[in-house]
């Protein structure tokens, strides 16, 4: 590892493309100046040599720190008292991290009550994404809604409809568990070719929390669902959009669940504060936000919804309508579009896999447009129907290279080409997506969002 460190790469940032402005100040536009180039790699090599001789070390006396200023003057931080405790009672991130935003594409919607502002993934670690960088999609605008003044109905084919208030559902046995969320228009703009430059907006409709509710099968249970005739229920959300959608009796009963939390506090408002459907695995129009009603029912419902929006147009003219699940999907996201690599050396390709039929299995990285796979790293957990995080160690020569990533689920199924997904599905999808994305890197470093056959 000290070898690959000596010869570590930079990456540079477009203004919207954030990862950590610490990264960028050490370089300028030709890419990082030669003396702090230099000054890097005696640190790495004196940091090497200081291994196990004690923590504190006067700068001065180790020539290996190069006489660089930031080591050696002490900065106003540490001679002076800090805020004090509660100073922010609810904590926000360094200000530094400000550009690390959810921004909507430009163009992409006309009212931006139904659009959609996507997250970072550019610049997140891990698996899980902070609650207000969570990507939110809306068909009519978001409400913060008192929770005191809220219900949810459960009606239809049960012995005894209810209603219950926040505050009862709450008291019941509760579940917690990681799920990723997908949005079934995610990589939507590209199913022409490549159409947006970073990985925000190829990918951003994506997020991965811990939610917290209660198991629908308790509530129907509760309310004596006839399970004879039960075939399919109904969610309905409470916003102006009244969004609604059919989901099958058997995933229903399996592990959906109406939920209040959300990384460990109270779902934000922009994500269906204080009740949303959670159902794992499905395309996000399912995870209903601001629930209101369940109905039971013996048939699909056909709602507006459902036969009008997140349908793909087929080749042979009928549309493929009620797609739940998300397919197995991986994608890099660093080095990822809008990136440039400053250096030849050492890069740490990391990216997120997931599937909505299980745990992923393997991811595999190919850095030459995918002549040759190499098995990725994956970091644990990996859960089902989670984002699972994978790195893989590449030396860049300074050649033009394709990166790729390929995850492949615990069914066994592999993510597929783009034009493999084309053969079966046509030219007329927008939404369900789930092709390999390229990223070519540019001999000048730059990282530009490709498609190859
Ligand atoms: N009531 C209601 N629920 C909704 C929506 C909506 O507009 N209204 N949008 C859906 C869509 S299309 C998606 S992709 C997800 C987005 O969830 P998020 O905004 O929490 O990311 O919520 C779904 N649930
Ligand atoms: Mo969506």
């Amino acid at each position: 590892m000290t070898d690959l460190l000596k010869k570590i790469g930079r990456i540079q940032n477009a203004p919207e493309n954030y990862v950590c402005d610490a990264l960028i100040a050490e370089v300028n536009v030709d890419g990082m100046n030669a003396a702090r180039r230099s000054f890097l790699r005696k640190s790495f090599a004196a940091a090497t040599a200081a291994v196990g001789s004690g923590a504190a070390v006067a700068a001065a006396d180790h020539p290996g720190y190069g006489g660089e200023e930031i080591i050696l003057t002490l900065p106003k931080h540490s001679t002076s008292l800090g805020h004090p405790v509660a100073y922010a009672p609810y904590g926000m991130p360094s200000k530094y991290e400000a550009n690390l935003q959810r921004r909507e594409s430009p163009g992409l919607t006309k009212r931006r009550e139904s659009g959609v502002a996507f997250t970072p993934l550019q610049g997140l670690f891990g698996i899980i994404t902070p609650s207000g960088l969570h990507f939110e999609r809306h068909h009519a605008g978001w409400h913060d809604i008192d929770p005191a003044s809220h219900r949810l109905m459960i009606n239809g084919l049960v012995a005894e409809p209810k209603i219950y208030t926040v505050g009862d559902l709450m008291r019941l046995p509760s579940v917690s568990r990681m799920h990723f969320i997908e949005c079934g228009a995610n990589t939507a703009m590209d199913w022409g070719g490549p159409s947006v430059p970073s990985v925000q907006y190829t990918h951003g409709m994506l997020a991965c929390s811990e939610f917290t509710g209660v198991p629908l099968s308790l509530l129907l249970d509760d309310c004596g669902i006839d399970r004879k005739n039960a075939k399919f229920i109904l969610a309905e959300g409470s916003d102006g959009a009244s969004l609604t959608r059919t989901i099958p009796i058997e995933r229903a009963l399996d592990d959906v669940m109406v939920a209040w939390g959300m990384n460990g506090e109270m779902l934000r408002p922009e994500n269906g504060y204080p009740l949303r459907l959670v159902v794992p695995g499905a395309q996000g129009v399912s995870w209903v936000k601001w629930l209101r009603r369940i109905e039971v029912g013996d048939a699909p419902y056909a709602t507006r919804e459902e036969s009008t929006q997140y349908v793909d147009l087929m080749p042979d003219g009928l549309l493929r309508q009620y797609s739940l699940i998300q397919e197995c999907k991986s994608v890099i996201t660093t080095p990822s579009g809008g990136q440039r690599l400053l250096d030849k050396g050492f890069y740490n390709i990391t990216g997120l896999a997931w599937s909505g039929r299980g745990k992923i299995s393997r991811v595999d990285v190919s850095t030459d447009g995918g002549h040759n796979w190499q098995a990725a790293r994956m970091e644990s957990p990996v859960l089902s129907k989670c984002l699972t995080r994978f790195n893989f160690d590449w030396r860049w020569d300074g050649k033009t290279s394709i990166l790729q990533s390929r995850a492949i689920d615990e069914t066994g199924y592999v993510q597929p080409k783009i034009n493999e997904l084309r053969a079966v599905r046509g030219n007329r999808s927008v939404y369900h997506n789930n092709a390999i994305q390229s990223w070519r890197v540019e001999t000048s470093g730059e990282v530009i969002n490709v498609q190859i056959s």
